[in-house]
């Protein structure tokens, strides 16, 4: 209550407003809220962690120019995420702008104004946990759990408490390892005793942790699969050490062979989370969360959603979206991702996971995402996780206009350009879900057969009549692990999406699509055309020079001209691979380097 009064307070002097505001508290009400309005004041009445959401709420409604009257409104998630993947070294993995603003030189050094700010912007748009280490606990992250990091992480979680944001920690799974033990094995009772005795010492510092987060037997990282127990057996060491705290486990389920032979052709990667996981429906500690990628592969430009949300109904899950742009332009090709989540939320339906994270975007540069129209994704996911259903052009608008005021040619440039954006990168880049076009390791520009000949299980098989891996019932059987209904809509290539035809078959380059086009001319076409919408955005964004804040303009503006470099080499690179394995020439005569 007096955090919801003191930033209400500080945050209508800074908007320059005055309005009458009461706070009254909802009796057994936590996060929910409702604004009230009459003649004289403005009430808002909320939970314990209602009225701080209600006043951020009220804050930007006064903002935007919207009436400020909300009807009740609860979250739809009860743990809405963001997990940043920061190194203790002060870097980030896949961090697009800038270093971490939590660690420097291996220990918890930050600017407290920050943490603050960050806590604000966050708790702002309703996310209500964080994980601040990388999932990849390189050393000497596993001791943040430890005697030597707590106190440094104890503050943290202090600072970050007002704002109703508790913390998660990544852990290493081999710690006892680290510890002396000489084995993680969780059927071990010392291993047992030891996780307990370590969560007892954390809760001692940190009385309201959320629990924790495991990367486990996933890309080298030490799991149970290393003393033959499945991920249950895994997790129940963890998790029962959580339980007696209120803590949660969140199991990651990124798990697959990251050393397969490229020439073993049965071995199917998105298969691997659903033969991996489901057999254990049922085993897993009412506390533990499978935190499960949007879709099978790994967070693709195109990807259908993973089947695994379809199975294993008892079992708790969460989905997780990634912010920070590895394979969606890097904080430097405009990619406003609400339209994806909005399908994914149609697909799934009830499906959809009770829990949500997403990989973070942010880091140290002053505008927090390195590309400033990369904020709208962090804002729309706080959105997008209290209520599910969100439109992304109203949260579009909502950003813009509470970011750049109330100028609507403006503003409508603005939103338009974020509404066509992922379309734009997605038909200059790999095409029709095809997935894993990029230069290997940085994963920003197009090398189609960068990871062709590698352990990775990423490939397309390519030859010169065809492309494509074919995971229909006759070839690697993936589609049976989804839903009947939408298993037979993938089966076949006439009913398949066709941003997914690549994903589920393999076709040959003079199919025909149900546009009358073959394969290979609608890939000449969309990248020809993706290139050209890539300068399109650059040109409406110069139109609106002069009625920006000068530093926005030019940090947007120099991002976009290297948008429209990239989507060039995009469409050049992909022409012609395409060109020199089907010697198919563009209908249109247009250059294609032979
Ligand atoms: O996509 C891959 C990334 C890795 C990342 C991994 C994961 C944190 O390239 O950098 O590691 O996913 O999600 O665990």
């Amino acid at each position: 209550m007096e955090m919801a009064r003191a930033e209400l307070s500080t945050g209508l002097a800074a908007l320059d407003m005055d309005a009458p505001v009461l706070i009254q508290a909802v009796p057994d009400a936590d996060e929910g809220y409702e604004i009230l309005t009459t003649n004289e004041n403005i009430t808002i009445r909320g939970g314990k962690r209602g009225v701080l959401y209600g006043a951020y709420a009220l804050m930007m409604r006064l903002a935007a120019g919207f009436s400020p009257e909300t009807p009740w409104t609860e979250p739809a998630c009860p743990l809405r995420m963001l997990n940043h993947w920061d190194n203790m070294d002060g870097s980030i993995e896949r961090g697009y702008a800038g270093g971490s603003f939590f660690f420097r030189d291996h220990h918890l050094k930050y600017d407290e104004q920050r943490i603050l700010q960050y806590g604000r912007l966050l708790a702002s748009v309703g996310i209500n946990v964080v994980s601040i280490n990388n999932v990849n606990v390189h050393s000497p992250a596993g001791l943040l759990i430890t005697q030597t990091y707590l106190p440094e992480l104890k503050q943290v979680a202090d600072l970050l408490r007002p704002f109703g944001i508790r913390l998660l920690v990544a852990v290493d799974y081999a710690l006892p390892v680290t510890y002396g033990l000489g084995t993680a094995d969780p059927v071990s009772p010392q291993v047992q005793e030891w996780w307990k005795r370590q969560v007892s010492l954390v809760y001692q510092y940190i009385p309201d942790l959320c629990g924790f987060l495991v990367k486990a037997d996933s890309e080298f990282r030490p799991g149970p699969h290393m003393y033959q127990r499945n991920h249950a057996e895994g997790a129940q060491p963890l998790a029962r050490a959580l339980k007696p705290h209120g803590g949660v486990l969140l199991w990651r389920c990124f798990v697959y062979n990251c050393k397969q032979d490229w020439r073993d052709a049965k071995t199917d990667r998105p298969m691997a989370p659903y033969e991996i996981y489901t057999p254990l429906e049922g085993q897993f500690d009412d506390n533990v969360i499978l935190q499960i990628k949007n879709g099978p592969y790994d967070f693709q430009v195109r990807e259908p959603v993973s089947p695994l949300f379809f199975a294993m109904p008892t079992t708790n899950k969460a989905i997780e979206l990634q912010l920070t742009q590895e394979y969606t332009g890097q904080q430097i090709d405009l990619f406003y991702m609400p339209p994806q989540w909005q399908e994914i939320q149609k697909t799934l339906g009830e499906n959809m996971p009770k829990y949500i994270s997403a990989v973070s975007n942010l880091g140290d540069d002053p505008n927090w995402t390195g590309h400033d129209l990369a904020q709208a994704n962090l804002f729309a996911y706080g959105l997008f996780a209290w209520h599910r259903n969100v439109d992304p052009a109203v949260c579009a608008q909502w950003w813009t206009r509470l970011t750049f005021g109330p100028d609507a040619s403006c503003n409508q440039t603005i939103v338009s350009m974020l509404l066509s954006s992922r379309e734009i990168y997605e038909s200059y880049n790999t095409p029709l879900g095809l997935c894993w076009m990029v230069n290997p390791n940085n994963h920003y520009g197009p090398s189609p057969e960068g990871y062709e000949y590698s352990g990775w299980g990423t490939y397309l098989r390519a030859n010169r009549d065809a492309i494509g891996v074919d995971r229909t019932t006759s070839g690697t059987g993936f589609i049976l692990q989804y839903p009947e209904k939408l298993a037979a809509q993938y089966n076949r290539v006439e009913t398949c999406p066709e941003q997914l035809l690549l994903f589920f078959h393999r076709l040959r380059y003079n199919y025909r699509l149900p546009s009358g086009k073959t394969l290979v001319q609608h890939v000449y076409d969309s990248h020809f055309s993706g290139a050209e919408q890539a300068k399109a955005l650059l040109c409406a964004w110069q139109m609106l020079k002069g009625k920006i804040p000068q530093e926005t303009y030019t940090n947007v503006e120099e991002r976009l001209m290297r948008q429209v470099s990239n989507a060039c080499e995009w469409r050049d690179v992909i022409n012609t691979y395409f060109f020199r394995y089907s010697g198919i020439p563009d209908e249109h005569g247009r250059v294609i380097y032979p």
